[in-house]
């Protein structure tokens, strides 16, 4: 129902965040002034991965949430918490691309933060937009009740922790190359390191918009299954691109030691379940009818996107 009430509006959900994606970045390219000429190194590092691309999804998520029950005039107040979404992504990036953990030299086809501004930065940078996140929500955020701030900043605080993304990335670590990875174990790794934030976007947009206390678990249950999702179609998309690359049918992360939900479940069913998750998230939505309508448009995203 609320899938058939998108398409039958002419949701466009490509256009819908290219407009998002326009009004985030502004608020993100004003977020980090250079304070201090001895803080220019730091404040470049922290710019160059904020503004270094990237869909957008969290601030679009929590937008949409607080448009949702507070209207038009909720998004200027979800705006600061929008940003905040987005440097503590950045952060997790930064610091997910670093030697000690991935070790990456690219993401998003830009060179990574420690390989431009070397790894002491990377790590300082990453824990300034940390920081900067809490201050800038309680800061900028205009014309909500303080406890609501207060939730939000709560919540952002919990999504980032050791029941968060910390938590999620030291559970990763643990379980690379073991080979007992249960589907538990994994489904616990995806709702820490990816669903939480997700969580906390919706939630924390909810909240700003004058969402009831029902009203901001739902939206949980929905962004716990577009996270989970979001991470299987991740993994399929790991084995399906390398399949084609390779012209073999089976792709990387089958024959690597990690476990995925390709690996543990194979590929067809793995898309089955995936599928299911956008359903499940979908029907979260249904009590909101129309109005749920860019929410669901951004789980179908979430599982067609190609990048
Ligand atoms: C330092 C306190 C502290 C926490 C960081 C490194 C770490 C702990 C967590 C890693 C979290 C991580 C990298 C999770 C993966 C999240 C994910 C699905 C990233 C891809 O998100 P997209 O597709 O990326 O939204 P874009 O590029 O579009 O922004």
């Amino acid at each position: 129902q609320v899938h058939a009430s998108v398409v039958g509006a002419g949701f466009d959900i490509a256009t819908y965040l290219e407009a998002r994606k326009v009004i985030v970045e502004k608020a993100l390219d004003e977020s980090l002034p250079v304070m201090h000429e001895n803080a220019r190194e730091i404040t470049e590092s922290m710019r160059y991965s904020l503004m270094a691309g990237g869909k957008r999804i969290r601030p679009a998520l929590c937008l949409a949430a607080a448009e949702l029950f507070g209207g038009q005039a909720a998004i200027a107040a979800a705006m600061p918490t929008a940003v905040a979404l987005e440097m503590i992504h950045t952060m997790s990036l930064i610091h997910d691309d670093l030697p000690a953990m991935d070790n990456d030299d690219l993401r998003r086809g830009k060179p990574t933060n420690h390989v431009l501004y070397g790894e002491p930065l990377a790590i300082l940078a990453g824990d300034a937009l940390l920081s900067t996140s809490f201050e800038h929500v309680a800061a900028h955020t205009k014309g909500v009740p303080a406890e609501r701030v207060v939730d939000v900043l709560r919540r952002l605080g919990t999504c980032v922790g050791a029941v968060g993304l910390a938590g999620g990335q030291a559970m990763d670590i643990k379980c690379e190359a073991d080979p007992n990875v249960s589907l538990d174990d994994l489904t616990w790794i995806h709702t820490h390191k990816t669903a939480a934030l997700l969580q906390a976007s919706v939630a924390c947009g909810a909240i700003l918009g004058g969402a009831s206390a029902a009203d901001v678990r739902a939206l949980e249950t929905y962004a716990l299954k577009i996270g989970l999702a979001f991470q299987v179609a991740d993994d399929i998309l790991d084995v399906t691109a390398t399949s084609e690359e390779l012209g073999k049918t089976a792709g990387k992360d089958l024959t690597m030691d990690k476990t995925t939900y390709p690996k543990l479940l194979g590929l067809e069913k793995s898309k089955q379940v995936a599928e299911e998750m956008i359903a499940d998230a979908k029907r979260a939505l249904e009590p909101y009818g129309d109005k749920g309508a860019a929410l669901a448009a951004l789980a179908d995203f979430i599982i067609g996107r190609k990048n």
